[in-house]
């Protein structure tokens, strides 16, 4: 499956390293990860060279050209939930939303109905690997 992994960059890069441990797990189970440098431990000193509207040109490709959208959305990040909008109401795509327990996470990711949104709640890696297998199926 072509994967586009969304997780917070300027919300905070607390989880940074959830993030690599995801990324890892779907690149070997053998699915393609277009969005990498979320995950990526560097971002914090080097955020590279694209301006703010290349990156999100090529976000919103990325978001048409994907099969799923999987994202961790602990740490609260504006980019993310655009993301996850774009992802069920422009582009028509599932969106796996993946949030650690006692979480208090917006209620307009909690509330919306889409069909095609799921959102798991995880106290471990394990588990949040397991709602990823599930949701795949
Ligand atoms: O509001 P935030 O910055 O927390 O939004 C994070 C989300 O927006 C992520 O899921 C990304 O897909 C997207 N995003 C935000 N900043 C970037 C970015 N910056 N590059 C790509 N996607 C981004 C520069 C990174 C650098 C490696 C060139």
């Amino acid at each position: 499956m072509i994967i586009y992994f969304a997780g917070s960059i300027r919300g905070g890069r607390d989880l940074q390293t959830h993030y690599a441990a995801l990324v890892t797990h779907l690149k070997h189970a053998g699915h393609v990860v277009l969005t990498e440098h979320v995950a990526s431990g560097a971002l914090e000193t080097d955020e590279g060279d694209q301006s703010d509207a290349e990156i999100y040109a090529q976000d919103i490709e990325w978001l048409d050209a994907c099969d799923i959208v999987i994202a961790e959305v602990t740490v609260p990040s504006l980019g993310v939930g655009y993301e996850i909008g774009y992802a069920l109401h422009q582009a028509h795509k599932p969106v796996l939303c993946l949030c650690q327990q006692n979480t208090n996470l917006s209620a307009m990711i909690m509330g919306n109905p889409h069909p095609n949104l799921q959102i798991r709640f995880y106290r471990d890696m394990a588990d949040a690997q397991r709602a990823i297998e599930r949701f795949m199926n």
